[in-house]
């Protein structure tokens, strides 16, 4: 952590998004005393690691596995709430599999959602969940299939618009931006091969256009390879933000 935070701050990075094993993994006293020494915030915390070590999804066909699955994300929106964050769903919406139809999973998805919105509103947490591209999830892979399931949640769940993903699956990002309008709450920003932005063939002029045209505050935040290094990395994704959205 300390090794993040002190280059971010270095390089005029505002805050950062944090990706834990869990909740209760998050060293929460050194996470608050840094970002208080670099005067940084916490823009998001990550759920994949839910997925990635525990093999949890919401949308799994045993009951236990997404009641896991919720809990799991019920304990990040509670350590986000001390921290002025937003909590994401991206990997652990899981996939529809074997005896899970497709719109057996969205109801599962759906149910989630409802019951983790409320958690997340009633903490001042924003909740965001994140379409995938078709290699990671067959749910919802682009903004017009995304749209009108978030929509009903009124507010309580905004988007998560990874500009990798988008760049797979969307004819143009930011038509699709456009779409999703005030729905946007959070933007990883990485280019079409998930180097950092600038290194790969995304068109980033038009999706700033978007996102300024849509009125959108929020964060856009790195989500990208540590390529050729972490430090450099974080150079070139701030060289490309001042390029594209200043
Ligand atoms: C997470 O933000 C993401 O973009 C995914 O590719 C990993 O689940
Ligand atoms: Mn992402």
């Amino acid at each position: 952590l300390a090794g993040g935070c002190r280059p971010a701050a270095e390089l005029g990075f505002s805050a950062v998004e944090i990706f834990a094993p869990s909740a209760a993994e998050i060293p929460k006293g050194e996470l608050e005393a840094l970002v208080r020494k670099h005067r940084l915030a916490v823009a998001a915390f990550g759920t994949g690691g839910g997925w990635i070590r525990q093999k949890l999804t919401l949308t799994a066909a045993s009951a236990e596995v997404r009641q896991r699955a919720r809990q799991f994300i019920a304990e990040m929106i509670d350590a986000a709430a001390g921290f002025g964050a937003a909590v994401i769903i991206g990997s652990l919406q899981g996939k529809f599999e074997r005896e899970v139809s497709r719109s057996q999973a969205l109801n599962y998805l759906g149910e989630a959602l409802t019951e983790l919105a409320d958690r997340a509103a009633a903490r001042k947490v924003t909740l965001l969940y994140e379409h995938l591209n078709r290699y990671e999830t067959n749910l919802l892979n682009r903004v017009e299939e995304v749209v009108p399931f978030i929509k009903p949640f009124q507010g309580r769940v905004k988007i998560l618009a990874d500009l990798f993903h988008m760049s797979i699956e969307e004819a143009s990002i930011a038509d699709a931006l456009r779409e999703a309008g005030d729905l946007i709450g959070h933007v990883h920003f990485a280019d079409s091969n998930r180097r950092p932005a600038g290194l790969g063939h995304t068109d980033f002029t038009p999706i700033f256009e978007a996102l300024r045209e849509i009125g959108y505050a929020g964060y856009v935040s790195a989500e990208a390879l540590p390529y050729p290094d972490s430090e450099l990395a974080a150079k070139q994704t701030m060289e490309s933000f001042n390029q594209f959205a200043c």
